[in-house]
This record gives structure tokens, sequence and C-alpha cells, in this order.
């Protein structure tokens, strides 16, 4: 192994700035450097000198031995002034003295290789740093702390039981039917069924915590789209005017309802034009609506449905949840509204005055399906459910292989299918792609 040193802080001017070196130079970089032995684990206020004995800097150095470190190799870290140009010069005589430079990721990735952390945790580390809502935060900690991590685990012991038990079955041919006929084992495998599909439920929470969802908001020009996004994100950030055509670029802005974040783009209105701008503006639209996982698709509530918005409406993708929206109620007595909501099944909101937003948030919430039950959640990502999606999957299949007839081996090849998906989400079973492109998404430094 080689030895590797990154800023753990990041650039710019700080308090404090923090230089740290994973690997079997590390206590020869620390003697070099600092010119005095270190007592492990304890923090000393030393100078820090360059290649001509001069003192670069002044600051607290502490050497980890392995494997009691973050990576479980020699860890040595130098906490000295926060400025670019003299972390820069500590750095640059780190890779003189045979460190080099760390990759994205590569702490984290070592101390998974060093059994420190698994898959999960690693990950957790890099949500924690990205969290954007103070809910994402907690539920990154409860899966760095191992609590998803254990939730999988003890899972994968009671399916490896029974894999085993399938297979011993089968080993015994003779006895095979008799031994896979019995009620319990298609008992307990439709309990592993319910159970992953549990574990899968609290994940798609995580993941909407984690990466959050797309929305867009779409509707004729003038509805108040624009005014919406405004109301959502408390920010003046889109132009608002009488003037139909006024917004033509795509304007995102993120908001959190419970912790979840929201990325929220506004569009130009959709109407039929000329205008090259303003035709771009709506291709622009379109393409955004591709990517959405909630359309908002808003009419103005003074003018109802017109022909033009129900033609709209059906060139919407079904396969993305719609959620209508009319607008300016403020405008609107209550026989309007009534009148309105009989041909429209829209949810009735003023952008500018605030009415309905409240209801339209939690609409919002459970839309997409997120029940914020407040505790035992963790953070989790896309590939969890994929591998957890697959995992059910094989079980569903392995079921159907049981009701019908009793086929053993089938059986035990779905099995070994579910185990093998829930080995990659802890990084059990991975391969070297996997973990590239895990930790190539981390920052410098982790
Ligand atoms: N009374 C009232 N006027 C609104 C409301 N929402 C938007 N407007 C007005 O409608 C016009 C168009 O709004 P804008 O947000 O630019 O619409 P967009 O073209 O859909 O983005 C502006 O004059 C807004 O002030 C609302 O809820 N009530
Ligand atoms: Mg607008």
């Amino acid at each position: 192994m080689d030895t590797i040193a990154a800023l753990a802080t990041p650039p710019g001017k700080g308090g404090v700035g923090i230089v740290r070196i994973s690997g079997p130079l590390s206590k020869s970089i620390a003697g070099e450097i600092l010119k005095k032995p270190l007592t492990p684990r304890i923090a000393s206020y030393l100078s820090f000198y360059d290649s001509s004995c001069n003192v670069l800097d002044i600051g607290i150095a502490i050497f980890f031995p392995g494997p009691n470190s973050f990576t479980g190799e020699d860890v040595l870290e130098l906490h000295g002034h926060g400025g670019q140009f003299i972390l820069d010069l500590l750095l640059q005589r780190v890779i003189e003295l045979g460190a080099r430079l760390a990759k994205p990721g590569e702490f984290s990735e070592r101390a998974f290789l060093n059994d420190k952390l698994d898959l999960v945790q690693a990950e957790a580390i890099s949500d924690l740093i990205n969290a954007s809502s103070a809910q994402a935060a907690r539920s990154a900690i409860r899966s760095l702390s191992g609590e998803f991590s254990n939730t999988i685990t003890e899972f994968l012991e009671k399916l490896i039981q029974f894999r085993i038990y399938v297979e011993s079955s089968i080993d015994f041919s003779e006895e095979e039917i008799d031994f896979l006929a019995e009620a319990k084992v298609l008992s307990t495998l439709k309990d592993l069924r319910s159970d992953v599909n549990n574990i899968l439920q609290v994940a798609k929470q995580g993941v909407l915590l984690n990466e959050g969802i797309k929305v867009v908001i779409l509707g004729q020009p003038n509805v108040g789209k624009s005014t919406l996004l405004n109301g959502l994100s408390g920010r003046d950030s889109a132009i608002v005017t009488a003037i139909a055509g006024t917004t033509r670029d795509i304007l995102r802005e993120s908001i959190h309802i419970d912790g979840i974040p929201l990325h929220v783009s506004d569009t130009a209105g959709l109407r039929d034009t000329t205008g090259i701008v303003e035709l771009e503006g709506i291709r622009r639209a379109w393409k955004e609506v591709e990517v959405a996982d909630l359309i908002l698709f808003m009419i103005d509530g003074g003018v109802g449905l017109s022909a033009k918005d129900k033609s709209l409406i059906a060139q919407l993708p079904a396969d993305i949840p719609q959620i209508f929206l009319i607008n300016k109620i403020d405008l609107l007595d209550a026989i309007d509204q009534r009148k309105l909501n009989d041909d429209f099944a829209g949810i009735a909101i003023s952008a500018k005055t605030g009415e309905g937003i409240a209801a339209l948030k939690q609409l919002i919430k459970t839309t997409i399906g997120y029940e914020h039950t407040g505790q035992g959640l963790f953070l989790a990502r896309r590939r969890h459910l994929d591998a957890l999606q697959r995992c059910e999957q094989a079980l569903i299949q392995g079921c159907a292989h049981m009701e019908g007839h009793i086929a053993g081996e089938l059986l035990a090849e779905e099995l070994r299918i579910a185990q093998q998906a829930l080995s990659e989400i802890t990084g059990e079973f991975s391969n070297e792609d996997l973990l590239g492109h895990i930790f190539s998404s981390f920052c410098i430094g982790k």
C-alpha cells in the first residue's frame, strides 16, 4: 500500500486547515515534519518544518497507529492554520516525503477495504456531508452508526439459515419432497418476502430524504407558475408580470418539505407562439417534464379549464404523478370555486396570498409516498433499492416455485440470487466497478 495525503478541510480560508495522511509512511513523515516523536492519539502542539528546517506553520499533530484509525492504517493529522497557501506548502512537503495525493473517497475506500466500515456506512459519510436537512442528517447518522447495515445483516442471516435448510433437503433427494412440502417452508419463505418488503418501504423513504424529487410546474402563460415558485421558495427568483410569456428560461429552486428536498422548476407558459426565444423555452419545458418525478399542472381559476388546458393535460406523460392546481382563488367566490371543481379535480390555491399552499405541500408528500414517521429512517440510495427489489423479486419467484410443483432446485437458485443481491448492499459481495463508481463520487479528502 502506498501512502496517501489530502486536505481534509474544504479549500479556502478558515481558522484551521487539516492535512490528513494515511499509509505506512505516516510515521516517518511525522518524524521529518515535526522533528519530535508523537504519543499515539494524543494531540501535540508543535512546529511543522520544511525541508530546510524552517518553520512552515505551528499547529496540532495527532498520530493514530493502525489498525485503530479511520482507515485502519497509520494515520497522521496535521492541523495548521486554514489558509490555502500555507496548507498547499504543507501538503507539498508531505508529498516530497513520499506520499501521493489521494483520489476522491480514497480514505473511505481504504476504511472499507480494511473492514472499518461496510459499504452502507461509507456511503453514509458522503450522504451526511451532503445532507440538506436536519432529517436527512439524522438519518445519515443512523446509517453511519450501522442501523441500516444491521437490518440487512439480520435479514441475511435468516435468509442464509433458510437457504441451508433448502440446500440440504435437496441433497437428500429421496426425502426432498417431504422436507419441502412441509407448510413451514412456504410460510418461512413468505415471512422472508414480507420482511424484505418492509425494509424496501423504509429504504424508499430514505432515498426520498436523500435525493429528493424533481417537481416541474406547467401550465399556460399567466396562470401564476412563477408566483408559485417564488411563494414556495420564499425568494423573489422568478420575474412575475401580467404579461404572458415572461418566463422563458427554466428557473430552479430547491425547497424542503419535512426535510425532503424538492427541486422545483418553473417553466415557460405553454402556448402557440412564433417568438423564437419563447418557443425554445417551451421546448425546454417539455424536456423538463421528461425528467420530472412530479408534475404540478396549473390553471387560472378565473379563466377556468379551457380547451387548450385539456389538450395540454392529454399530452402529459401518464407514468409521472400529476397534481392539478386551480390558482388565483382569491379572485373567486365560493360558488365559482365549486363549479370549477366539478370539471377539474384540482386543489384550490392562491399562489399570491399563500392560501392552500400548506394543503398542496401535504398532497405532494402523499403523492410521492412519503410517510413521515419521524423515527427509524435511515438514509438510502437508489443502489440499495435496486438490490432490495432484486431480492424481493427472487423471493416472489421462489414462492411461485413452491406453490406450483415443488421445485427445490429452482427455489435454491432463487435464494442464492436473493442472498447475492443483498450482499451487494453492505459490500460483502461487490466488484471493482461498483466500488469505483461509489467512491469516485466522494470529495477528495474523505
Ligand atoms: N390575484 C392573483 N393573482 C395572481 C396569483 N398568482 C399569480 N397572479 C398574477 O398573475 C400574473 C401572472 O403571474 P405569473 O406568476 O407571472 O404567471 P406565469 O406566467 O404562469 O409564470 C401576475 O400579474 C401575478 O401577480 C394569485 O394567486 N392571485
Ligand atoms: Mg412565469
